[in-house]
């Protein structure tokens, strides 16, 4: 039986942290890059399960591997949920950059009282080659604030804090960021479901 879980997403930031949380399964990790895979999928659904279960079927049709998408966005509550499913998007600037985003946020947030509340939304999808599709979420609460601290995660991590914590993503490390993060908490509950279809 084929023990290879492709990891289906364009994005190096989560590539990197969903090797180091899949990590203890008993599946053998690949990339979209290690199998010259190089895809992109036009994340056009209402919710995050539909973009997710988009990614992951796409990747799992052209791979013939099982494969694990994830969906995820920040949720301001001062912006009405935004920027949501168009955080990877979320910038008037042609060819913007994750700082880009940070900033527009920002600037999109003055004259708001704070604190900013805001979480983290992870939707995981795995889909076979078959096309069955299984799902998982997770959501990690926090609040934004007006100045970026830390250089690890990627995304909003520098200006996201973790208000328990007194620090924001990008200032945990890497372990700590993983087990306590909406993407993190999403893979704790795809486990059992990876752990089914790996050893099923
Ligand atoms: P793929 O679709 O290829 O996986 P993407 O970056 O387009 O990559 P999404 O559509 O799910 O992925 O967008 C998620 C965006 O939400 C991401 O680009 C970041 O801006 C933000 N985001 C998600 N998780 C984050 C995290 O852990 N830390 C900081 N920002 C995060």
């Amino acid at each position: 039986m084929n023990t290879k879980l492709l990891i289906a997403t364009n994005n190096q930031g989560k590539v990197i942290e969903l090797q180091e949380i899949l990590s203890n399964l008993p599946v053998e990790l690949v990339t979209p890059a290690q199998i010259g895979l190089n895809l992109e999928i036009e994340e056009d659904g209402h919710t995050y399960a539909e973009n997710a279960s988009k990614k992951a079927l796409a990747f799992a049709r052209a791979s013939g591997l099982i494969s694990l998408a994830d969906d995820s966005g920040l949720e301001v509550d001062a912006l009405g949920g935004a920027p949501g499913l168009y955080s990877a998007r979320y910038s008037p600037k042609p060819g913007a950059k994750d700082a880009d985003r940070r900033a527009y946020l920002l600037e999109n947030l003055q004259g708001q009282a704070r604190p900013w509340r805001a979480h983290f939304h992870a939707t995981i999808a795995i889909a076979t080659p078959q096309e069955d599709l299984y799902f998982a979420e997770g959501d990690c609460p926090g609040e934004i604030i007006p100045g970026e601290r830390g250089t690890g995660g990627f995304g909003y991590d520098p200006i996201f804090y973790l208000t328990e914590l007194g620090k924001t993503m990008a200032e945990l490390p890497s372990k700590e960021k993983n087990r306590l993060s909406h993407r993190g908490r999403a893979a704790l509950a795809a486990r059992p479901i990876l752990l089914r279809l790996f050893e099923g």
